[in-house]
């Protein structure tokens, strides 16, 4: 199959292709594509390098997917324009999530919505796939009513820049600046834009996606989402409250059968979660499960994930999968 990793000089679009070689996807022909500015540069794939093209270009090349990872302007403009020229387009970006005519796809939770006339596959966002993951076997079970979730992001989220900004601050370096404050031996209680409800962008995506991904509006979800100075993952604490009893007994073994789920929840041998550990892992992990002591059939777990790969790349890719294994592509 001939592929398009469209933002291929970029964090996810790197990782998408490390994980298209990994996971094997037949990949006849790689076509590795970016902003004008790289044209020509050299990426590498399975042991050979490929030469960056253009937009426009790989058009021409007659893709059967094309994995976008170029931020949300490039995917506005160019995804149509691939979509019209018969390539499915998996995109990792924000535009077209909302969108009710698109498809939002967690492969473990709503792959089978898909269906050959979809052009454009949305990814979600990172921190909304690794949590629905791991909430969506609990709401099959006790139906999820509300959920509060804190997230503990990564900087690989933000992109290269952010990554370099870290580790000037760390060596005491000038450089470029991903974001406003420093990030060294800091937080930032900011993540993307904030909105007119106070609000960020991130935050309202983690309420909305949530809502879209499990096909139920009644969900109610509310959000707060944090950078911090690690690499490796984003972490998140969430308190969900169920309309049904639970035991805690059986969360466990829910959970250790659930899909994409490593359930990682010792606390007397000091396991749980860590991004360090989930660091170039394709799996959710999940920990310190406990009930909510101040209010019944409330759970409180910690969920890691490596947000470039099933949040970002990882994910995608197995979206491909679906498409080729359904024949859908
Ligand atoms: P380029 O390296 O040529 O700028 P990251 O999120 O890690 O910064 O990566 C962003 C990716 O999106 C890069 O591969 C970048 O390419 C690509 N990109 C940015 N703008 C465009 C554009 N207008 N057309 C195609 N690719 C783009
Ligand atoms: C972050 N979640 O960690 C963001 C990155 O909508 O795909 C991904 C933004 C998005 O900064």
């Amino acid at each position: 199959m001939k592929v398009a990793v469209v933002g291929a000089t970029g964090l996810v679009g790197t990782k998408m292709m490390q994980v298209l070689e990994e996971r094997n996807f037949p990949v006849t022909e790689l076509l590795p594509v970016a902003s004008e500015r790289s044209v020509g540069k050299e990426v590498s794939f399975k042991g050979k390098t490929y030469k960056v093209i253009s937009m426009q270009q790989a058009i021409d090349e007659k893709p059967e997917v094309a994995i976008f990872s170029a931020g949300g302007g490039t995917s506005l403009e160019w995804a149509p324009k691939f979509a019209a020229a018969g390539i499915t387009v998996i995109d990792n970006s924000s535009a077209w999530r909302m969108d009710p005519t698109k498809k939002l796809v967690v492969p473990e939770i709503n792959a089978s919505v898909l269906t050959s006339e979809d052009k454009i596959i949305a990814n979600p966002n990172c921190s909304t796939i690794q949590m629905v993951v791991a909430l969506n076997p609990l709401h099959k079970a006790y139906k999820m009513k509300r959920v509060i979730v804190s997230t503990y992001q990564s900087v690989t989220g933000t992109g290269k820049k952010a990554v370099d900004q870290l580790f000037n601050e760390r060596s005491g370096k000038d450089g470029e600046k991903a974001y406003a404050h420093p990030i060294d031996l800091n937080v930032i209680p900011q993540i993307d834009v904030f909105t007119d409800n106070g609000y960020t962008k991130e935050e309202m995506k983690m309420t909305n996606e949530t809502v879209k991904i499990l096909g139920d509006d009644s969900i109610r979800l509310t959000a707060t989402a944090i950078r911090i100075p690690v690499i490796g993952g984003h972490s998140e604490s969430i308190n969900v409250e169920f309309e049904n009893e639970f035991e805690l007994d059986e969360v466990r073994r829910i959970l250790s059968e659930a899909p994409g789920v490593i359930l990682q929840d010792n606390v007397a041998e000091g396991q749980y979660p860590m991004p360090l550990n989930a660091h170039e892992k394709d799996e959710v992990f999940v920990g310190r499960l406990r009930r909510d002591e101040t209010q019944p059939k409330t759970l409180n777990l910690w969920v890691v994930s490596d947000n470039l790969r099933k949040g970002a790349a990882t994910n995608a890719v197995q979206i491909a999968e679906y498409l080729m294994a359904e024949k859908l592509i």
